[in-house]
């Protein structure tokens, strides 16, 4: 098992290594397995001896900190909570269908997942550190080298204070209650519940306090979208918008994309989430390219910044049939039927229908 995960993991690239599930070993489960968690990695995994670990807190604040693990454990009250990470990059493959993306990963459905993260409240480190009055962003950097990023640096991020002092933001050290491991970020990370997981610094092991967003790579070139018709080479500071908020999204579990059934009644599955903030309010899936919609029987999720399951049951007829899912938020959000107008030279934020296509037998083909 490479990297703790499991074999039929669809493996975009070895090294760094990049690797999502396939779409049956998320559905029905809140929580994933950490087998079948996606990882998503922009440099070599750095194997970090908790011992002697130590994350540094400083920039725009009144005493500066240099914490253990042990000090962290000792120091600040635990706090478990449940939360969806999701890559900027899921469901790029839509995109790609419009028009190429070079140097990008065709992620699918699944470059994405949820945990049960616990750690300690970010907001209770700025405390004990004391945020100066300037104070407006804060920045992870972890040791990994990127050597995607131009130049080559260590991967960093970073989120405005007001989502930094909110309570939900983790530096995590356990996930579904073992040790983190060290493909997820162990032995201490970011967990920023709500926002891309590119904002989910792993290993970290300097949090600043800024005025403006970091200047690191990963923040002020990539993870933005910039206009349409923007040269990718040429993406600089200040470009276009710099992603926070996961949007309103959907995607089909099962029946797989190309999966052969047999005609009669099939159980229809996948997972929908909402912007930071928000919920899914409703889920539809159709048959006959959306001239009718079936309305989905929703999960409750398993927090405020989690994903939900959704399942239904529909009547397929033989032939070759497309099942076509949206959601739709609490807040009025729809989906966008083509990915046409989404396409983007870094492949972001696809939160078209989602779409898979499979084959129906009627029975006497399956029973010869
Ligand atoms: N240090 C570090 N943190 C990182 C990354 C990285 O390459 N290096 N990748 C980010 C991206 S783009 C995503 S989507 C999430 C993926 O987290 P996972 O590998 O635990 O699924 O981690 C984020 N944190
Ligand atoms: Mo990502």
């Amino acid at each position: 098992m490479v990297h703790g995960k499991r074999n039929d993991m669809i493996v975009h690239q070895q090294e760094p290594y990049n690797a999502e599930p396939p779409r049956a070993a998320l559905a029905d489960r809140a929580l994933t397995p950490l087998d079948a968690f996606y990882s998503r990695n922009h440099g070599p995994i750095p194997h970090i001896d908790q011992e002697t670990w130590r994350v540094r807190v400083e920039g725009l604040v009144e005493h500066q900190l240099q914490l253990s693990l042990a000090q962290l454990r000792e120091t600040f009250e635990q706090q478990t909570l449940v939360a969806t990470l999701q890559c900027a990059g899921n469901r790029r493959t839509g995109l790609l269908e419009i028009r190429d993306i070079p140097g990008e990963a065709p992620w699918g459905a699944t470059a994405t997942s949820t945990a049960e993260w616990t750690g300690i409240r970010l907001s209770d480190v700025l405390g004990a550190a004391g945020l100066e009055p300037t104070a407006g962003h804060v920045e992870f950097v972890g040791p990994d080298i990127a050597r995607d990023a131009k130049p080559p640096q260590p991967y960093g991020s970073s989120i405005p204070v007001h989502k930094a002092s909110s309570g939900e933001v983790l530096l995590a050290w356990a996930m579904n209650g073992e040790p983190l491991p060290a493909v997820h970020g162990g032995p201490v990370r970011v967990v920023v519940p709500g926002y891309i997981g590119a904002r989910s610094v792993k290993w970290v092991q300097r949090v600043t306090v800024l005025e403006q967003p970091s200047d690191n790579y990963f923040q002020a070139v990539a993870y933005r979208l910039p206009p349409v018709d923007a040269d990718p080479a040429a993406g600089g500071p200040g470009q276009g918008r710099s992603l926070a908020s996961v949007t309103l999204n959907s995607e089909i579990l099962t029946p797989d994309d190309g999966e052969l059934l047999p005609a009669g009644r099939s159980r229809v599955t996948g997972y929908a989430i909402a912007p930071d903030g928000d919920s899914v309010a409703r889920v539809e899936v159709s048959v006959d390219e959306g001239r009718t919609w079936h309305q989905a029987g929703i999960q409750a999720p398993p927090s405020a910044w989690a994903w939900c399951h959704w399942q239904t049951a529909l009547e397929l007829a033989p032939g070759d049939v497309q099942i076509v899912a949206r959601a739709r938020s609490n807040a009025g959000d729809t989906q966008p039927e083509s990915a046409e107008a989404l396409w983007n030279p870094k492949g972001y934020m696809n939160n078209s229908w989602a779409r898979v296509q499979v084959t129906v037998r009627d029975a006497e083909e399956s029973s010869s």
